[in-house]
């Protein structure tokens, strides 16, 4: 079994999330995802999702390509959820590019790149101006 791992909010879930998830997925045979709480984003950027932590894992949990999920409560855990979930690759968005490197003596960390053109920011502005 070759477990991947990776992290993020999907806030306002969209296709470059599934894109990223999807891509991820296939460089294993399990997907775990570690979703950040609404504390987490709070202290990372004064401002809570749109979607609670309660509805973004419900909709993570539910994709076919998703096999567990967990709450990420704090970027510092990043090392112990990679060995508590006995990850084999780290998949992150090159958002983040060589800012996981350091955990290359746990597991393979890849970044794969983003689908151009959408986030969650400009969705927000969008639905905003109508
Ligand atoms: N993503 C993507 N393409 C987009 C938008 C996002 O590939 N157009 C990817 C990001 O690169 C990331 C994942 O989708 O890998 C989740 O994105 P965010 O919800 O923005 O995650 P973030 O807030 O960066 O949280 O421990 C790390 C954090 O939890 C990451």
């Amino acid at each position: 079994q070759k477990r991947i791992i990776t992290f993020g909010t999907f806030d306002v879930f969209h296709v470059g999330h599934i894109n990223i998830l999807e891509r991820a997925a296939k460089l294993g045979n399990y997907l775990i995802v570690g979703v950040s709480t609404d504390a987490l984003n709070y202290s990372k950027k004064q401002r809570y999702p749109v979607y609670s932590e309660a509805d973004r894992m419900k909709i993570i949990s539910s994709l076919k390509c998703v096999d567990q999920v967990f709450a990420e409560h704090s970027l510092d855990l990043k090392r112990e959820y990679l060995i508590e979930h006995k990850a084999d690759v780290l998949v992150m968005g090159d958002d983040w590019a060589g800012k996981f490197d350091c955990f290359k003596d746990v597991c393979e960390v890849v970044y794969l790149p983003r689908t151009p053109s959408i986030s969650t920011t400009e969705i927000i502005e969008v639905v905003k101006s109508r």
